[in-house]
Order: C-alpha cells, then sequence, then structure tokens
C-alpha cells in the first residue's frame, strides 16, 4: 500500500449512514451560505422548553467580541440527555460501565436507572447548599458516579469543572479556588491499572491551600478507610438516603454555562475554558451521530477520561442527548494486558470505538496477536483524536483492528470548539491516512499566512489555522477573564478564531494538522503548557530558571525535555534529577513529568532577555544542522554546550 492511498466509504457504509457524499455536499453548502437556517433546523434536534426565536449573534470584533446562539431558548440539559428518552427507551442501557480489574462485574446502567439516580444526585447536591450558577468541581475516578456528578449539576443548573484525576492536590486547590466552588465530590479511591489513587488524601492535601468556603463530598468506590472532616465532608450514600428521587430539572436559558474545563495555554497557568447550554448541546449530539454513524441500538465506546472534554461531549454529552449506549472504562489499555481494549470491545459488542493515537502506538508495539485472538466484527466505526495520527499508526489501526474494511475518522477538535471541526463522515468521506479531512457543517476554516495574517485561498496552502464565524458550541469566554479569551483567540488575526495549530490543506481541500505553533505541547494527547512546567520546576528552591520544550517520542507524540539552570553553588546530580521529576509530579501531576532533564549552564537568550525557545526545540529534537542565526544570542557560547551536553533518547 503506497503512502498516499486513499480510502473511499465502502456502498455499504454510504448507503445505510446518516450522510453520503452527495447529502453531505448539500448540507455544507447550505450550513455556510445560510447559517441562520441550517443552525434553525437542526437546533431543533434537542428538546426546548422555550423554543428559541433568534439563532445567532456574534461578533469577532476586537474589544467586542460577543458569542451567543439560540439566546432567546431555554433547555435543560440533563432533560435532554435522560428525561425526553424515557418514554421510548427508558429500560434500554444507557451507560454500560467496565471496570479496572476485568474480574470484576460490568454494571449496565438503563435511562430508568440514570434518571433515579441523577436525580438523587441532584436532590443531595441540593442539601449541600449548591443552587443554579454555582459551580461545583468534580474530581474522580471513571465510575458512573463522574456522569451522574456531571448530568446532577446540569439538571438544577449548577456549573461542573471536572478535573482529571491525574492532576495532584495543588492543581485541584487552584482549580477550585479559581472557581470558587461551593463543592468538590472525589470517591475514597481510583482504582487503574490494578493500582489504587488516594483521591480523598489528595483531596484533602487540596483542601489545605483551598480558600473558599467548599464542601466535600465522597463517594465509596473501593471501601477504603479514609478520614471523613464533620462538617465538611459528607458521604454520597449516606446523604443520599435522606432525600427524595423526584428533582424536576431548572430551566436554563441556552447561554446559561454548562461546564468550566481547564486547559493549558501556550502562557500563563491554565484557564477556564466556558461552554454554554444550547449550542453545545446541539452541536455535541450532531457530531457524535455524523461523525460517528452512530444509530439507535449501536454501543459506543469512547475511550478518554471525563476529566478531558472527549470525555464530556463523547462519553456523557453527545451520546446520552442521542439516546445512546455509551460504555465507560474505568482502566487502562494494558491492564491486565495489552488486549484489554479489544476484550472490551468483544465483550460488549461495541460498534464504534473512539480512542488516541498515542494508545494506538502503544499497542501497536506489542504486536497484532493481542487483536487477532478477538472477536472484533461489531465494530463499524472507528475514530482517533488528540493529536496528528502518523499514517503507520493509521494502517495498523485499519488494517489490525479494523480488517481493512472499517473507516476511520481522525476527528479535530479543541477544548474550545466543544466538539469536531474537522473530521471524515464514514459514509461520505474518502480518507488519507493522517488528514483530518473535511470540515463539519457551518465550520468555515481558513490558511492564514502566519506573519501578514492574509488568507491563502488558493487551495493548496500551508500556515496556521483559523475560523471564519462561529459554530453552537464555541467556548464563549475565559472564566472570570474576558480580556485573556479575546487576547489568546481573537487578537494576533483580526475577525477569525485562531487555532494555536499549523495546517497544510492539499490540492484536492484536505487539511493536514502540522502541530502546535505556540508554547503548547501534546504528550499522549495530553495539552501542556511550556510555561506550566516551567513555573514548576523555578518553584524548586535549587532552580534558578528553565526552560520547556516537546520533542518527537516514539509512543507520546511529543515528550518533555527540560532545559534547567540551578541556583549559585547547588550541583547537578542524578538525585537532584529525580527530586525534580517528583517535583514536577506533586506540583502538576504525572503527565508533566519532564522525560528528559539536562542541565544547563546558560540559556540561550536574545539581548533584551528573551529565551530562544526555537534553538531549545532543535537541539531537544536532534536538529543542530537547523539551528538557523544564533548571532543575536547575547552569548552564542552557551549553545555549544548545550548541544555538547543534549541528553540522549
Ligand atoms: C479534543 C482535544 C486540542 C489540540 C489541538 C491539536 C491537537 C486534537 C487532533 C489534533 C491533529 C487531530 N489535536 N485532535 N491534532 N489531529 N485529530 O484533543 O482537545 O485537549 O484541547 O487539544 O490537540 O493541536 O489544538 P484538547
Amino acid at each position: 500500500m503506497s503512502a498516499d492511498t486513499t480510502y473511499p466509504p465502502s456502498d455499504a457504509m454510504a448507503s445505510g449512514a446518516h450522510a453520503d457524499k452527495a447529502k453531505y455536499d448539500e448540507m455544507y453548502a447550505q450550513s455556510v451560505s445560510d447559517p441562520e437556517g441550517f443552525w434553525r433546523e437542526h437546533g431543533q434536534r434537542v428538546d426546548w422548553i422555550k423554543p428559541y426565536s433568534k439563532v445567532k449573534d456574534v461578533s469577532y470584533a476586537p474589544g467586542n467580541v460577543s458569542i451567543k446562539w439560540f439566546e432567546d431558548g431555554s433547555l435543560n440539559v440533563a432533560a435532554n440527555c435522560i428525561d425526553r428518552h424515557l418514554a421510548e427507551r427508558g429500560d434500554q442501557t444507557a451507560i454500560i460501565w467496565e471496570p479496572d480489574s476485568p474480574e470484576d462485574e460490568a454494571q449496565h446502567i438503563t435511562y430508568n436507572q440514570l434518571h433515579h439516580d441523577v436525580s438523587k444526585f441532584s436532590n443531595v447536591l441540593k442539601e449541600l447548599g449548591v443552587g443554579k450558577g454555582d459551580r461545583v468541581v468534580i474530581y474522580m475516578p471513571m465510575i458512573p458516579q463522574a456522569a451522574y456528578a456531571m448530568l446532577a449539576c446540569a439538571r438544577i443548573g449548577a456549573i461542573h469543572s471536572v478535573v482529571f484525576a491525574g492532576f495532584s492536590a495543588d492543581a485541584l486547590a487552584a482549580r477550585v479556588n479559581g472557581s470558587e466552588a461551593k463543592v468538590v465530590i472525589t470517591a475514597d479511591e481510583a482504582p487503574r491499572g490494578g493500582r489504587n489513587t488516594p483521591l480523598k488524601t489528595n483531596a484533602d492535601t487540596a483542601f489545605e491551600k483551598i480558600e473558599v468556603d467548599c464542601k466535600m463530598l465522597v463517594v465509596r468506590r473501593t471501601g477504603g478507610d479514609v478520614p471523613m472532616t464533620a462538617g465538611r465532608d459528607y458521604w454520597l450514600h449516606e446523604v443520599e438516603e435522606t432525600v427524595s428521587a423526584d428533582c424536576p430539572p431548572e430551566e436554563m436559558n441556552a447561554e446559561d454555562p454548562l461546564f468550566i474545563l481547564y486547559t493549558s495555554g501556550s502562557t500563563g497557568m491554565p484557564k477556564g475554558v466556558v461552554h454554554t447550554t444550547g449550542g453545545y448541546i446541539v452541536y455535541a449530539s450532531m457530531t457524535h451521530q455524523y461523525t460517528f454513524d452512530y444509530h439507535d441500538g449501536d454501543i459506543f465506546w469512547c475511550t478518554a477520561d471525563v476529566g478531558w472534554v472527549t470525555g464530556h461531549s463523547y462519553i456523557v454529552y453527545g451520546p446520552l442527548a442521542n439516546g445512546a449506549t455509551t460504555v465507560m472504562f474505568e482502566g487502562v489499555p494494558t491492564y491486565p494486558d495489552a488486549g484489554r481494549f479489544w476484550a472490551v470491545c468483544q465483550k460488549h459488542k461495541v460498534n464504534q470505538f473512539y480512542t488516541a493515537p498515542t494508545a494506538i502506538r502503544a499497542l501497536m508495539g506489542q504486536g497484532d496477536e493481542w487483536v487477532s485472538k478477538y472477536d472484533l466484527s461489531d465494530l463499524k466505526v472507528l475514530g482517533t483524536v488528540g493529536e496528528p495520527i502518523n499514517p503507520e499508526a493509521w494502517n495498523w489501526y485499519h488494517e489490525v483492528v479494523g480488517g481493512g474494511n472499517v473507516p476511520i475518522v481522525d476527528t479535530w477538535w479543541q477544548t474550545e470548539t466543544g466538539g469536531h471541526l474537522l473530521t471524515p463522515l464514514p459514509g461520505a468521506t474518502t480518507t488519507k491516512p493522517g488528514s483530518a479531512t473535511l470540515p463539519f457543517f457551518g465550520i468555515q476554516p481558513v490558511i492564514l499566512e502566519p506573519t501578514t495574517g492574509e488568507e491563502i485561498n488558493d487551495t493548496a496552502a500551508e500556515g496556521v489555522l483559523c475560523m471564519k464565524d462561529s459554530w453552537p458550541a464555541q467556548m464563549r469566554t475565559v472564566w472570570g477573564d474576558h480580556e485573556r479569551f479575546e487576547k489568546t483567540y481573537f487578537a494576533d488575526y483580526k475577525n477569525y478564531y485562531f487555532t494555536g495549530d499549523g495546517c497544510r490543506r492539499d490540492e484536492d481541500g484536505y487539511y493536514w494538522i502540522t502541530g502546535r505553533v505556540d508554547d503548547v505541547i501534546n504528550v499522549s494527547g495530553h495539552r501542556m503548557g511550556t510555561a506550566e512546567v516551567e513555573s514548576a520546576l523555578v518553584a524548586h528552591p535549587k532552580v534558578a530558571e528553565s526552560a520547556v520544550v516537546g520533542y518527537p517520542h516514539d509512543i507520546k507524540g511529543q515528550g518533555i525535555y527540560a532545559y534547567v539552570t540551578l541556583m549559585g553553588g547547588e550541583e547537578p546530580s542524578e538525585e537532584l534529577r529525580k527530586e525534580l521529576e517528583t517535583w514536577v509530579r506533586s506540583e502538576i501531576g504525572p503527565i508533566a513529568k519532564p522525560d528528559l532533564i539536562q542541565w544547563a549552564p546558560g540559556l540561550p537568550k536574545t539581548r533584551s532577555g528573551k529565551i530562544m525557545r526555537r534553538i531549545l526545540r532543535k537541539i531537544a529534537e536532534d536538529d543542530f544542522g537547523a539551528l538557523g542565526d544564533t548571532s543575536t544570542l547575547a552569548d552564542p557560547s552557551v549553545v555549544d554546550d548545550l548541544i555538547e551536553n543534549r541528553m540522549n533518547k
């Protein structure tokens, strides 16, 4: 198979799909020629309490960025994900929960049960004093109660902020303080890959740094012994006994915030991305249906964690809004062995499977036999997300997992976009390995010349990826900092949304993401701001200065390469290297641990003191020939030292 083999949809796929090529072309054309009309129609895919009359009111004007969709309509997201399905599919499974250990029994939660459990959970939150507009932080393992917690917030109009359970106590505290949350929901322990993370203990540590008046609601997962602080900590199962199972959904305006999700940016600390109610649920459900060609009765599995946007849109909100059966997996791809994903696909007869390139690359290295011993004949669509997928991994996914005849959807999107923006549709789009292909309905990508900001109109083009116009699930603001929102996404290129990604468009108009153009790195599909890791490192008493860059890593996509300058009098040692690794883990979390630390007596700086990351990146990439002009450096000799002492991967 040559590198430029293309894969058209099979006739069978095209004829049974929600959209074949003709339908995609027709719908796409309408969506961009008449966005108002298109979204007026498709906004009705969800149930409204008060129907909207206005569809869209958007300005990207500098100093006045404002994004509103369906603004005079009202609805409730939990009612859309649960209540409206009860008459037709109350006994259908909503969530299949697969626990960490294959020895433990999976749970099948019906829509009726979901309704009962979420209503109870909602009343528990009310009992703890949570009301409409209040913030709730969710720090949970991948258990059904994580989804209940999100839906309970949505039901009563509280704004959730899910913090990935792999984040440290410090990161948790920062997010609780940042959103002034009233309650933190956690569990006693989180089993993953056969080991238990002490979540409640982490949360206790976080509470030492939490400056707002906040309670803790604890879900019993393992039954591990955890201390409870009277008057502050509550067991879910205990409070549940005291509340009713009746909780009518709150009527929410379309533009009321649904959730905050912190994500890394190129500067400073993570920012709270705000998504609102109406546009988000319309777009999450529509992309879930079309991108995965989801049909009633299908079993859908997205392997992400609910701590990331992928888990929000494609484990919880999109699938449940569509009345789907969604699989929630507590474990990891390699426990108890490298066949776990495929064992779960076989066991639950999964039809659509959605994972990250880093997982595919890791499993690819373990050998085909882990896949071939399972019956994967129920698979109809395979998806990827989070980072560019290299053609080798794409081909392995296609041939070995999909048996050569299951379409792959490489979905490009971001925490900020709420749902897929560039993606193939299984029955419509001819795919090319490594390309996220074409825009979803209503999406108008443009490639700009990076320095002039001019739109490149030739079909074949390379530059920065921006979006013209808005889509319903676009983020609305940065929590508490609208100015930062404007500055990050609308200041560099006027009247466009700037994605932060570089991109090439080929002669067929297909989009190929080339990676971030800012100081964000993508480690195993997780976004990490180099500034965050740097500030964690310099917070260590022995570190004077640090610069962090990404470098190519076979499995993770990018690894974290840290240059560290020590305080005068401090000596580099293996022990100190370990100490710094542990330090970063505890400041941010295990995913931020540097893969390589190089001791740097000095960093390459311009005369004005700006660190020249371009050079540090090249050294980390082992690409010394391409260092470019170093003559503007204050002290060009530091570069020679850095090259000489470069860490081997
Ligand atoms: C959904 C999610 C967003 C960044 C994004 C880009 C990278 C995501 C991709 C992809 C190439 C894909 N990215 N999907 N790059 N191909 N299919 O991952 O959100 O965590 O906010 O990351 O991830 O660089 O800008 P988020």
